[in-house]
């Protein structure tokens, strides 16, 4: 998959290309990533990207040509492969790790982060075919978002996690929380890791840590439940789950 950022500090994206599970995914080439910086397009002897508001008030605004210039060399290095453009915006539509389910065999994708208190509304209007946003709160640029978007959208390629396909099993992959996990030692201050984790009975296994799911999602996040589709047997354990419910997670 293409993937092009348009962004005012490319460098922030060395963040992901160069660590972990991400960056082996650019370096086996699963994803490719090019950025795009609108000061490369900028006029005049500044090479100005921003402009003061009309309307007057605080700080600046990124100018549509530059952007618009640099977003022209992005489709052309897509080449016609399809692609969505996407500004990552505090104004967007949430993010969610549903909005990713088909895009693992899309070829192409722009994003979009911005700067200062925005970008001129007239790219967004032509230029832009979505707004995205990470949550409620406002950040210096887009670009921390562009990369969670990144991240996530990295983790559904077919691959790129290796052995571990744990993209299937993490959170949220079935609408629930995940389950608590542990590792060595077996007590930790006095706490042992739950016996059923030890006793090497896999569907045993299987079960706590689907309870486990369950019961964290139902207290801590109950209206993912609402839009869970729920087969025979979470049901059954949900409805088990009243106050003597005996599982410690
Ligand atoms: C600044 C501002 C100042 C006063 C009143 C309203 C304001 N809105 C903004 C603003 O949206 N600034 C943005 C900064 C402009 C685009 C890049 N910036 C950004 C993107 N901050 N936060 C995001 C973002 C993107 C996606 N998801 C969450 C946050």
């Amino acid at each position: 998959m293409k993937v092009a950022v348009i962004s005012l500090f490319p460098e922030m994206f060395d963040a992901i290309s160069r660590h972990g599970v991400s960056g082996r995914a650019f370096e086996n080439g699963l994803i490719e990533l090019r950025l795009f910086n609108p000061r490369n397009y900028a006029d005049g002897p500044h090479q100005s990207v921003d402009g003061r508001p009309y309307g007057g008030g605080p700080g600046m605004v990124m100018m549509a040509e530059p952007l618009s210039r640099a977003l022209a060399d992005s489709k052309e290095w897509m080449g016609s492969t399809c692609h969505r453009v996407v500004y990552m915006s505090p104004q967007g539509k949430v993010f969610k790790q549903e909005q990713l389910k088909g895009f693992e065999s899309s070829e192409g994708f722009i994003l979009i982060a911005g700067r200062y208190e925005g970008v001129d509304e007239r790219f967004i209007k032509q230029r832009v075919d979505e707004e995205w946003s990470i949550g409620d709160y406002v950040l210096s640029g887009g670009e921390l978002p562009a990369m969670v978007v990144l991240d996530a959208l990295i983790r559904i390629i077919p691959g790129a996690l290796g052995h571990a396909q744990s993209a299937q099993e993490g959170s949220f992959s079935q609408g629930m929380l995940g389950h608590p996990q542990y590792t060595r030692p077996a007590s930790f201050a006095g706490e042992r890791v739950p016996a059923v984790l030890l006793s090497g009975n896999h569907e045993q296994v299987r079960l706590w840590r689907l309870k486990c799911s369950l019961k964290r999602t139902r207290d801590r996040r109950p209206e993912l439940l609402e839009a869970l589709v729920m087969d025979s047997e979470k049901k059954k354990i949900l409805e088990a789950m009243g106050k003597d419910f005996d599982v410690n997670c």
